[in-house]
């Protein structure tokens, strides 16, 4: 489980957004995003890497938390 703080995201759009990029990197993995915490949990086997760069490809800021 990775879990990243994406302080960008700001509305329903956004969340719709990163979802598909984080479908784009792994159609398997399971998405969880809380938008006012502004938190995106990802259950995937692909690196963290792979999804940190989507989601800046997507146009967000995504800190990957410890
Ligand atoms: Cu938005």
């Amino acid at each position: 489980m990775y879990n990243f703080q994406v302080n960008d995201m700001t509305c329903g759009h956004c969340v719709s957004t990163i979802e598909k990029a984080v479908k784009g990197v792994d159609a398997a993995a399971e998405v969880k995003i809380d938008l006012p915490a502004r938190k995106v949990d990802i259950s995937s086997q692909k690196p963290a890497e792979a999804f940190a760069e989507a989601i800046t490809e997507a146009g967000y800021t995504g800190q990957l938390q410890a």
